[in-house]
């Protein structure tokens, strides 16, 4: 059953695959035979979700046919493949891009039609799946997506979680956490295939023999194993015929051991070890940038980056390949720290199971991977316990040991006299406790390092990893994060596609983003601006009547809607913009000022906290408390308004980041890696105010001074004031403003008169403040008072717009895709 090669039918000829025709006819032939023959019901019986799970697997018949000859074509013609590694994938719904790569959206509503079934009903029937936390599973996607468009070769691997990121609810005004079955009314876009299963061993210890030559032979003896269940996805091209594989895996416990353990009679331990071995893929960690040293994270760690370097070199590969020529088929592309056990991984296989001497296993390992961060934060930086990774994993552990030993000797060649230095920069910290620095053990081996903003890829050189970048400066890079044309413009605003397809002639934006650049001549034009402005208000009308059945929520038409939407952490500061709203509303309710000055303004707020991340849940909870009492206070009807709609994912910011007019991208400079929500505002039309921060960098740079709002300290300024010593509550006395929006805050006026509920934050931002939100707060109103002044000259606003949308068709995940294969891969 275990690690079978699967080709054993050479002997057979290969008959050509053709999905189902492309018309109308041809489509609702198709459909109804999965609804009778895959669901086994007939229509007039059928479900919604009968009628989507039928659609699901219509459309695959359609992509297969490709997917089956992508294969064919690439193995008679073998190039380098991308290995894409990551723990998270957040994919977002399945059925509309699919319906667009596949050219049959039209088809499907017209033939949906002659049914009586609509298309749109059936669309939000998906569940999407949550796989990932935020920026760096939403990357993935984004990246996946753009290979496919590309015709690249790649295999992306990761974990099919039975439980995604939590479900978000509100009770309270405070987050409760519910679980994401998203498998429960079926997965139609994936296929498993448990003959592919791979075994995946787990603690124990070593034994060393040595041969007649005087050579060590180490034998890892493990104490238990699970099996990993690959499943598969499509990944979809565009207009181009390539499909690309996604290959998630799951766990299970291995038969042998059950049937030991119940033939034994022990039958409850037998349920016991299979429960154990499932829970591995059983659900996501829900930490984004504050990992916690979770024995089970490192399981699911090692657990899926077993099976997929297995799964290459057994099951891809040919079967008299030759590893020493492995570099030249593969990059392992490791997305973060969280896969990096791939490292001593491929060690393991090629010494002791292929038996390489130790120096020419290194030469090629370090020839194979290539490491993304995705950070600045210190804390986010995975270390794993020595114990814990001995315990579970005792080989690699003295692979580990064995890569440092070598690692160091070379430092020390280097440097010599420099033990300081030594110390520093050992894969192995020792204090607060023995521990492996993933990050060290991925720069030692990878070819290339790379960040995701230019600030972030110096930051990164400078700061988090100096001296590494000084012993190997040619191994950094930047590679600056981008984002999905697909999904995030011709998907999510298909009104504004329209429009640019219009006007630029044709759809060869979508692959080609740069083209948008043919816009800017538009910006000028009254009538173009004015079609840009009916798509903006078509885009809100769209939004808000999903607020309306979603969640309730009554949105007033006419307002600028400014939308803060990312994971809830401190360094995003979330609480600067609420500080900002509630300087508003105090000014006002204390007669400074008159509501008719502020330019009517609704606040939309999307973010999930960690369960486990208390300050981020009391901010939630604050924003929900201001966010009541701004709404029912009638002297604010129609002119402030605060909404945050529960549970944002992938599905809402379709509809979400087409209507923004202004986009929040508030981090303190120097610790957002890039954003990507950053540039998918932009992309459609929204300014941004925003910080020296990130990809916010890059993004001001193209689209000017004139068309960004800028604000608050730069990274150096920030590493001064920090130097300095920053004091909280010095930045609180000398401002009245802030004065007075902190203490109302404090006060109880918006927690029931219960100042302890909401001292948390305010105590925090007072007297510790470690994002510096109050020293950039008289910069941020500053700057929100230039977006009232700008968004008051319609003309002038439209036209920033449509330069924003004229100007950022860099940010296309196509062109970081192109990046990658110059910087890296193709290195
Ligand atoms: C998650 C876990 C550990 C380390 C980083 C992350 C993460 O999600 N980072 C985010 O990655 C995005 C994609 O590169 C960036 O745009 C975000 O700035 C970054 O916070």
């Amino acid at each position: 059953l275990l690690g079978t090669r699967s080709t054993p039918t050479h002997a057979l000829a290969a008959v050509p695959v053709e999905g189902p025709p492309l018309t109308v006819d041809g489509f609702v032939e198709a459909f109804l035979q999965e609804l009778h023959f895959g669901q086994g019901v007939q229509l007039d019986r059928s479900t919604v979700n009968d009628q989507y799970l039928a659609l699901a697997r219509t459309v695959m018949h359609y992509m297969m046919a490709e997917w089956l000859e992508t294969g064919r074509r690439r193995r008679a013609e073998p190039t380098k493949m991308i290995g894409y590694l990551s723990a998270e994938y957040l994919l977002g719904r399945q059925l509309g891009n699919a319906l667009l790569a596949t050219e049959l959206t039209e088809v499907a509503e017209e033939g949906l039609a002659t049914l009586g079934i609509d298309l749109a009903t059936l669309r939000s029937q998906e569940i999407e799946p949550g796989l990932g936390n935020g920026g760096l599973g939403r990357l993935a996607a984004c990246f996946i997506d753009s290979l496919a468009v590309m015709d690249v070769p790649c295999i992306a691997y990761g974990i099919r979680y039975e439980y995604g990121i939590f479900r978000q609810t509100f009770f309270n005004n405070r987050q409760l956490e519910v679980p994401d079955n998203w498998l429960r009314l079926g997965s139609p876009w994936e296929f498993p295939h448990p003959e592919r299963a791979v075994q995946v061993d787990f603690g124990g210890h070593t034994e060393r023999t040595s041969d007649e030559n005087g050579r060590e032979h180490v034998q890892w003896v493990p104490s238990w194993n699970v099996q990993g269940i690959p499943y598969h996805y499509m990944v979809p091209g565009y207009d181009n015929k390539a499909v690309n594989t996604l290959r998630l895996w799951s766990a299970q416990a291995t038969d042998a051991f059950n049937l030991q353990i119940f033939n034994s009679g022990d039958h409850a331990e037998a349920v016991r070890s299979q429960t154990f071995a499932e829970n591995i893929s059983k659900v996501l960690y829900p930490e984004d940038s504050t990992p916690q040293g979770r024995e089970l994270r490192l399981q699911q760690q090692y657990f899926f980056v077993a099976c997929s370097l297995h799964d290459y070199i057994e099951h891809t590969l040919p079967a008299d390949f030759d590893l020493r020529k492995l570099p030249d088929q593969i990059i392992w592309q490791l997305n973060d720290t969280h896969p990096v056990i791939a490292i001593p991984e491929l060690m393991r296989i090629l010494v002791d199971v292929k038996g390489f001497e130790w120096a020419e296993a290194w030469d090629i390992t370090k020839r194979c991977f290539a490491y993304t961060c995705h950070t600045l934060l210190p804390e986010a930086l995975e270390v794993w316990p020595v114990d814990v990774i001995g315990r579970l994993l005792p080989r690699h552990l003295e692979i580990i040991f064995r890569i440092n030993e070598d690692f160091l000797i070379e430092v020390r060649e280097r440097f010599p006299g420099d033990e300081l230095r030594v110390r520093r920069m050992s894969i192995i910290a020792e204090h607060p406790e023995r521990a492996v620095r993933m990050a060290y053990l991925a720069s030692v081996a990878a070819t290339k390092i790379n960040g995701v903003a230019a600030l972030h890829s110096e930051l990164l050189r400078d700061k988090v990893l100096p001296d590494f970048s000084e012993m190997w400066p040619d191994k950094f890079t930047n590679v600056t994060n981008g984002v999905t044309p697909r999904r995030f413009l011709r998907l999510a605003n298909p009104k504004l596609s329209e429009l640019i397809t219009e006007v630029l002639g044709d759809e060869r934006w979508v692959t080609d983003l740069d083209r948008l650049s043919g816009l800017e001549a538009y910006a000028d034009d009254a009538s173009f601006r004015e079609k840009f402005r009916q798509v903006k208000a078509a885009n809100k009308t769209r939004l808000f009547e999903l607020l309306k059945r979603r969640d309730g929520i009554d949105v007033a038409p006419d307002n600028m809607l400014d939308v803060m939407v990312k994971r809830l952490h401190e360094y995003k500061r979330q609480s600067l913009k609420l500080l900002h709203i509630v300087h508003l509303y105090e000014s006002v309710v204390s007669g400074r000022r008159d509501i008719s000055d502020i330019v009517p303004r609704t606040f939309v707020f999307g973010a999930k906290a960690a369960p486990g991340y208390h300050m981020a849940k009391e901010t939630i909870f604050l924003i929900n408390s201001v966010a009541e009492k701004i709404n029912s206070d009638s002297r604010m009807q129609g002119r402030l308004a605060v909404v945050f709609p529960a549970n944002y994912n992938v599905t809402l910011a379709e509809r979400l980041i087409p209507a923004a007019d202004l986009s929040e991208q508030i981090s303190l400079a120097g610790k957002e890696a890039s954003g990507t929500g950053n540039m998918k505002f932009a992309l459609n039309g929204a300014l941004t105010i925003g910080t020296d921060d990130g990809a916010n960098v890059e993004i001001r740079k193209l689209v000017g001074d004139d068309h960004f709002f800028l604000f608050g300290m730069s990274e150096p300024e920030v590493a001064e004031l920090g130097a300095r010593g920053y004091v909280p509550s010095s930045f609180y006395e000398q401002n009245e403003d802030l004065r007075r929006a902190v203490d109302l805050l404090g006060s109880g006026e918006f927690t029931g008169s219960n100042r302890d509920a909401a001292s948390t934050v305010v105590n925090d931002l007072l007297w510790n403040d470690r994002f510096m939100a109050l020293a950039d707060f008289q910069s941020y109103v500053e700057a929100q008072a230039r977006v009232d002044a700008a968004y008051a000259d319609t003309e002038a606003w439209t036209r920033s717009a449509i330069l924003n949308v004229a100007r950022t068709g860099f940010f296309s995940s196509d062109r970081s895709m192109r990046d990658y294969l110059d910087r890296i891969w193709l290195r």
